[in-house]
């Protein structure tokens, strides 16, 4: 029987997993099993890939910079990257901001579903450590961002994996040198990291055979961990509200596919599904970036010279699905606590957003800590935050799990994007049986 797709099997894992986690949530020892017995082999798969994110990073991107042969094609790439990146963040919360005025689902929240909810979560351990986190970066300076760019020390910001721009930092200077000392000397240091990107890709292949097994594992988890069925109902609607955005956003990003880098957008999401799966099982996009650069390098045909800078930059700063939920959360929770947020401050949230999704860590969770940000921006009051968090804790994980798709999704658009417009988007390596229906 002809092996089946990767994506089937993630998909058929994942809903297996879901149904298991629900049948264990009836018997009293149910979810202490799954917690215990089940929950560590997702854990195990997501560090595995965290373990090999940076090597691929330091070799891909190294080899693509190193190919590149001049400088002012790498600076084309980055420029355009950095511009498109910006332009999908700022739709992507215009149009979260207008799915939220107009469907206000903070209305028809009642006091004692509010009351309900602070009494439950406001000092939930969750809300206190996103609420002192967030007070941490509020106290950084406006160009933090930039002085915390700078590694001092190479290995020690490989070692960890939110440092992610550091690395990013470290390499391209490196790369950018070894261009610069000329092709004899660069030869021996070109080769190593040529042949390291090809065995950190093969690691990933190796670590991808896991993947049935460990996003069963998460999804179970996420199942049994999840809040009582009343208060998901009450946060339906809002929800449903950043859901609805999130999928108008894979809408625009079909448009940019076939109109500006004229693939077919179903072949292009056929072929990025076992990154959105598991994105969307990890809710990280740093743990799912080896795979995304894998799925976009090999299976949709963008150079390494356009990918390997393109989505490990995107993975940390291009958060489309972060934004459009910040926009909709901040006035969610406005509309809820009855602080109506005037026309101006709304644009506020627009620039506080895309300032926030850019600072947002690329691991579960951080869109919430970076929401405080957008709430403080629109002078709401700060004696509240713990309620507003409160309001929309019960249902960020599974947000987080979606929005961390349209995250990757994000990126692997641009990339396409950006590899056409600079001619680096050619054949996928690996052959598919649909891949003749790629162009348009
Ligand atoms: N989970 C984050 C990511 O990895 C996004 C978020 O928390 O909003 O993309």
């Amino acid at each position: 029987m002809r092996k089946l797709e990767l994506h089937w099997q993630i998909l058929i894992g994942m809903v297996l997993g879901l149904v298991f986690g629900f049948v264990m949530t009836y018997p009293e020892w149910g979810p202490g099993f799954v917690k215990d017995w089940i929950s560590p082999f997702g854990t195990i798969f997501i560090k595995l890939l965290k373990l090999i994110a940076i090597p691929l990073i330091l070799a891909s991107l190294i080899k693509g910079i190193s190919d590149l042969k001049d400088i002012s094609k790498f600076r084309n790439i980055g420029l355009r990257t950095i511009g498109i990146y910006v332009t999908t963040t700022m739709v992507a919360i215009i149009l979260g901001l207008l799915l939220v005025n107009i469907l206000r689902p903070g209305d028809g929240i009642s006091e004692e579903t509010i009351t309900k909810l602070t009494d439950t979560y406001a000092a939930d351990s969750g809300v206190v450590s996103k609420l002192e986190e967030a007070s941490r970066q509020k106290e950084m300076g406006p160009l933090q961002f930039l002085e915390d760019m700078v590694p001092e020390n190479a290995v020690a910001a490989m070692g960890d994996n939110r440092l992610m721009l550091q690395v990013i930092f470290f390499t391209i200077f490196l790369g950018i040198s070894l261009l610069l000392v000329g092709e004899e000397t660069a030869r021996p240091l070109k080769n190593f990291f040529d042949s390291l990107n090809d065995v950190v890709l093969k690691m990933v292949d190796l670590i991808m055979l896991i993947a049935p097994v460990a996003v069963f594992a998460l999804l179970a988890n996420v199942v049994v961990s999840s809040s009582d069925p009343e208060i998901l109902l009450a946060l339906l609607k809002y929800s449903g509200v950043v859901i609805l955005g999130l999928l108008l956003m894979v809408v625009f990003y079909s448009l940019l596919v076939s109109t500006l880098a004229r693939k077919n957008p179903f072949w292009f999401l056929r072929q990025l599904s076992p990154a959105q799966l598991l994105a969307f099982s990890t809710s990280s996009s740093a743990a799912t970036l080896p795979v995304t650069m894998e799925r976009v390098e090999e299976h949709i045909g963008v150079d390494k010279e356009v990918s390997s800078f393109v989505l490990p930059v995107g993975a940390t700063i291009n958060m489309d699905g972060t934004s459009l939920y910040q926009g909709v959360a901040a006035v969610f929770i406005s509309q809820a606590l009855s602080f109506e947020l005037p026309l101006s401050a709304q644009l506020t949230i627009v620039l506080t957003a895309l300032l926030a999704s850019i600072g947002t860590a690329a691991v579960p969770g951080a869109g919430m800590v970076m929401l405080v940000i957008v709430l403080e921006s629109v002078g709401f009051p700060a004696d509240k935050y713990a309620i507003g968090l409160a309001l929309i804790f019960a249902v960020d994980r599974p947000l987080d799990m979606f929005r961390t798709v349209i995250n990757i999704t994000g990126d692997a658009t641009v990339s396409t994007v950006v590899a056409k417009s600079v001619g680096k988007l050619g054949k996928p390596h690996v052959r598919h049986w649909d891949d003749h229906y790629d162009e348009v």
